[in-house]
């Protein structure tokens, strides 16, 4: 048996950092929070970009753009949709969420998910910086400790990927 984990690690790896101007009083909030956990974590401040869009509608479009650059070990995506009067709500912090857990997939690239998606502006502000932690922070630890496990798994070439044909437990490189 084997077994794989990373470990949040950033030195030596860059970093995108997408943040949604919308409700920018907690945004900037969680863009302080992740700054601080990659440069805590051995990040070194060259190697991060933070990008701003002007809301969490946008976030997947520009990871798209981050991640086709083949430039970055992983994102960090940041923003806050607040639950309003409207159906707007669930189709903007709907898509946000399918496009960037998309974009992940189809770039095999990590992407920390720190969109808060909030009935009201209390419980966004308890999760940016508050009574509830973080949450900037917590999607930078997890895209570090995701970029580490991906480089571990495509060292290894077990389970990133490789096909195990004959079914024996080996794995071509
Ligand atoms: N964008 C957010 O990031 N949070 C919100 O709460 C929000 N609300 O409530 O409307 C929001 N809307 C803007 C949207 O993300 C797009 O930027 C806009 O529709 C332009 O494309």
């Amino acid at each position: 048996m084997a077994e794989f984990s990373g470990s949040p690690a950033g030195a030596g790896r860059r970093f995108a950092v997408v943040a949604s101007r919308f409700n920018e009083h907690i945004t900037q909030k969680l863009v302080d929070g992740a700054l601080d956990a990659l440069l805590r974590h051995g990040a070194v401040y060259e190697d991060v970009d933070v990008v701003w869009v002007p809301g969490a509608w946008e976030l997947p479009a520009a990871a798209r753009v981050l991640l086709a650059s083949e430039r970055y070990h992983a994102l960090v995506a940041l923003g806050a949709v607040v639950r309003g009067e409207t159906p707007h709500f669930d189709y903007v912090a709907g898509e946000a969420s399918r496009g960037l857990a998309q974009a992940g997939a189809d770039f095999e690239v990590p992407i920390g998910f720190g969109l808060l998606t909030t009935d009201d502006m209390a419980q966004a502000e308890a999760r940016a910086g508050g009574a509830h932690g973080n949450k900037g922070w917590d999607a930078a630890l997890a895209a570090m400790e995701m970029a580490d496990l991906f480089e571990r798994l495509h060292a290894t070439g077990s389970a990133a990927g490789e096909d195990d044909d004959d079914g024996d437990g080996a794995y071509a490189s």
